[in-house]
């Protein structure tokens, strides 16, 4: 934390930046009018058209600056071991000197705005304070939409509260080192980028991109690297999860956060339409959950943010209609495709692709063009309130009790489509080893399979290994009987002509049910080597049709194909050395002798 006020860290950062002008952003819907209209203005954004999409807006990037940038991400710790060896490290006072010589006059021509934001309801005891300087109009308008943005903030700072500084600036000066004026793009940056964090600390120093998760600062940044570390001292869980609450047929409410890569589904989960009578889901949130022990010894979570920052390709009146029904208004859409009548397209929105559109590079588009309409990473950014199922608790003060943790991953193999962990111990061990199929949401070979422990491989800031223990630890502090019950699901699993096995999106319902019907405690599972899988008499498959064959193969667990993950496994704890928890070699070593017996 930095000991400087906020005016103070100001200051110090337009003495470094030397912005035209410093405006305090209030989130009124004032300012989001002058933003919007200016943006309009200079055309970094569209207007779509107000009949069909009131008070919404397209904005297209620089080709170069489409996804998160992991490699060029660092956790600036002053021992390298403390990132650990899942993070790109930096020393941290070698960092800040480059960093400086970048952001030294990289504001110059533009404006820099101060945006005092709250993660989680201001209210709350689980919430946490920053402040983002930024030199982009797009990222005040999209932290209006995906965080608390008030001057309320400042009055708590003022008070004694501990904040965030999160400094960042798309590196792109209009006037250069001669006084020479250039003129502006539409989408400025700059080819060369660094998203920094430094958890000793608590500061973001990001230069480069103005990609949401790269310039969203309250987001990936501080809701989950530096949470993560605050988590940590703290003794709470920072998470890369979605939170739900799904309500049975009696009325009995089950509150469940599950992580999933980037980009595997956790938005269409979140606000999933359960398929079977009696059932209802509460949406609370489809990225972040923060999670905490309360004085019942019992774990609570919120969603520290306001907004969803979906993926919109494979998002349509099909697959999510409750995503479709949420950007009715007030939506700013990034890198989508702009149809004939000023509305917004994307690959899977519709069944039915429009004849001729506008593509995410501003380039005339057809159906038989090679290149897709939407750029594969393509986002809507649209405010919490919205969705017509969200939940009335979600920007409750105290959170939600958690009843359950879902691990998942795009498996094509192996995993089968959910298994019950056998304790808390268990259920850290599987949330670990997530193996996954990487997704356009990062620069990298999509496709390729990756460890993404937790779903946080990208977003971890500090060592994993230590990561693992403080899971360990938190859960261990909980009597057994509070502890949420850990799960593990793939929607994913192919079979050998590489057909996808399970329909998944609204009948994922049918696994949730299981799920809760084991939290209820009314019905058994049959124990694998792997875990506890439903007997498939429990899981309601009514209205489904699915071959006994794809059911069988869905819930296989194939011993050798185990035994090879699991020397996979060994392999990959090894980087960990001394700070990989010896639970986890514990919990190998049984699986091991699971699969052997
Ligand atoms: C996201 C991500 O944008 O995980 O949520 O990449
Ligand atoms: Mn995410």
């Amino acid at each position: 934390m930095t000991n400087l006020t906020v005016e103070q860290w100001v200051a110090e950062i337009a003495s470094l930046t030397t912005p035209d002008a410093i405006v305090w952003c209030d989130g009124s819907s004032r300012e989001w009018n002058e933003l919007s209209e200016a943006l309009v203005e200079s055309g970094t954004l569209i207007r779509l058209n107000p009949a069909l999409r009131p008070n919404s807006f397209l904005a297209r990037t620089d080709p170069g600056d489409v996804a998160r940038v992991e490699d060029r991400t660092f956790i600036c710790s002053t021992n390298q071991e403390d990132a650990g060896p899942t993070n790109n490290w930096r020393e941290p006072v070698a960092m800040k000197t480059l960093l400086r010589g970048l952001f030294k006059g990289s504001m110059r021509g533009r404006t820099m705005y101060v945006v005092p934001f709250s993660m989680g309801p201001l209210n709350s005891p689980q919430a946490r304070f920053g402040v983002e300087i930024t030199d982009s109009a797009y990222v005040v308008l999209s932290m209006h939409i995906m965080t608390r943005v008030s001057k309320l903030v400042l009055d708590k700072i003022n008070l004694g509260a501990q904040w965030v500084p999160a400094l960042h600036s798309v590196g792109a000066p209009l006037i250069d080192d001669e006084g020479n004026t250039k003129a502006d793009t539409t989408w400025p940056c700059n080819v060369e980028k660094y998203i920094a964090h430094f958890p000793e600390t608590s500061e973001i120093w990001s230069f480069g991109s103005g990609y949401g998760g790269n310039a969203l600062l309250g987001k990936k940044c501080m809701s989950l690297r530096i949470g993560s570390a605050l988590g940590r001292d703290e003794g709470w869980l920072a998470e890369h999860m979605l939170l739900i609450r799904l309500t049975s047929p009696t009325g009995k409410n089950f509150h469940i956060a599950a992580a999933f890569p980037s980009a595997c589904g956790k938005t269409n989960l979140a606000m999933l339409r359960p398929n079977l009578p009696g059932w209802q889901l509460g949406t609370i949130g489809d990225d972040i959950a923060w999670i905490a022990p309360d004085s019942n010894g019992r774990l609570r979570a919120i969603n520290p943010e306001a907004g969803f920052f979906g993926v919109a390709p494979g998002t349509g009146y099909k697959t999510n209609p409750v995503a479709m029904e949420t950007l009715f208004a007030n939506t700013l859409f990034t890198n989508v495709a702009l149809t004939d009548e000023g509305d917004v397209w994307w690959e899977g929105m519709t069944e039915e692709i429009p004849a001729h559109l506008i593509d995410w590079t501003g380039n005339d588009w057809s159906a038989d063009s090679a290149t897709p309409a939407a750029h594969p990473n393509s986002r809507f950014t649209v405010s919490l309130e919205q969705c017509p199922t969200i939940d009335p608790n979600w920007d409750a003060p105290e959170g939600v009790e958690l009843d359950a943790i879902l691990f998942g991953g795009r498996r094509a193999t192996n995993v089968p489509l959910v298994v019950e962990s056998r304790d808390w111990q268990h259920g850290v061990f599987m949330g670990a080893t997530i193996f996954s199929e990487q997704t356009a949401a990062a620069e990298g070979v999509v496709g390729t399979l990756r460890r993404d422990p937790f779903a946080m491989l990208p977003f971890c800031g500090y060592n994993m290994g230590d990561y693992w223990q403080h899971w360990l630890e938190v859960g261990q502090a909980l009597e057994p009987q509070n502890r949420p019950k850990v799960f593990q699901v793939n929607w994913f699993r192919k079979s050998a002509d590489g057909k996808f096995l399970w329909p998944g999106f609204g009948e994922n319902t049918r696994v949730v049910e299981w799920i809760a019907r084991r939290l209820q405690g009314e019905i058994d599972a049959r124990e694998v080597a792997i875990g506890r899988l439903p007997k498939l008499e429990d899981l309601n498959l009514t209205g489904l049709t699915i071959a006994p064959e794809a059911l069988e193969e869905l819930f296989k667990v194939d011993s050798g194909a185990w035994k090879v993950e699991a020397d996979l496994t060994e392999e990959y704890f090894a980087q960990f050395g001394q700070r990989l928890p010896a639970e986890m070699n514990t919990q190998l070593e049984l699986l091991k002798s699971k699969l052997a017996s």
